[in-house]
């Protein structure tokens, strides 16, 4: 039995979803980030961290939408969610990766620039760096990462409930969708999935 700690709306959507295609039993507790729920003693005593997603699994507690990933599709190898040469797994690992530390955190900046400065003219620079930065970093996954249909290719992975997330933040980010067909191609394809419509509806989205 799997917990998982989210936020609705936010990156826990990605483990979420991934849950859901496993289809081992899991609940879930509500942790709302607008109500702050994230900073309190009860949850930081769970992820010190204080962030969502965290995964309470049958040996201890994760967290990080990457290793949370890679763990749910180790831990279920008959889903075969990631290959298994060494080299295809290290490159899973790598778009994952990409998106984690470059387009999260780009779109980041949007509501948590004070992490990064206190001056409100710096902020106010760095929000206006959100949607240029967003658009890059999905410019590239369109043009190098992404091989169509799935982010793999013609496989379905647990690259895949991640990289639905990059276009959630394209869109938050008012990054023109147009201009990135294989990237919608793959956000409606995720869309048709019975997964991310159950994760979806416990999101209220
Ligand atoms: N690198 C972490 C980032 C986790 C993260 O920042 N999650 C956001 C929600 S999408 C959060 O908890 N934000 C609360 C905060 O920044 O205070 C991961 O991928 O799990």
């Amino acid at each position: 039995m799997y917990t998982l700690y989210l936020s609705k709306g936010s990156s826990a959507l990605a483990a979420h979803i991934l849950l859901e295609e496993i289809g081992a039993p899991y609940d879930t507790v509500v942790v709302s980030i607008p109500d702050k729920a994230h900073l309190t003693p009860d949850y930081l005593a769970i992820n010190p961290k204080g962030r969502v997603p965290a995964l309470q699994t049958p040996q201890g507690v994760l967290t990080e939408n990457t290793a949370i990933l890679a763990y749910l599709t180790q831990a279920h190898p008959e889903h075969a969610l990631a290959p298994t040469d060494t080299f295809a797994f290290a490159q899973a690992q790598a778009l994952n990766s990409y998106i984690s530390s470059t387009l999260h955190v780009a779109f980041a900046h949007k509501a948590r620039a004070a992490r990064w400065a206190d001056d409100p003219v710096a902020i106010a620079a760095m929000q206006a760096k959100v949607a240029p930065n967003i658009a890059e970093g999905a410019q590239f996954v369109e043009d190098h990462l992404i091989k169509g249909p799935w982010a793999l290719g013609e496989r379905y992975s647990m690259c895949d409930p991640y990289l639905f997330l990059v276009h959630r933040w394209m869109a938050a980010s008012q990054v023109e969708l147009a201009d990135y067909p294989r990237l919608n191609a793959h956000n409606k394809a995720m869309r048709a999935r019975p997964a991310v419509q159950a994760a979806l509806a416990q999101h209220g989205l």
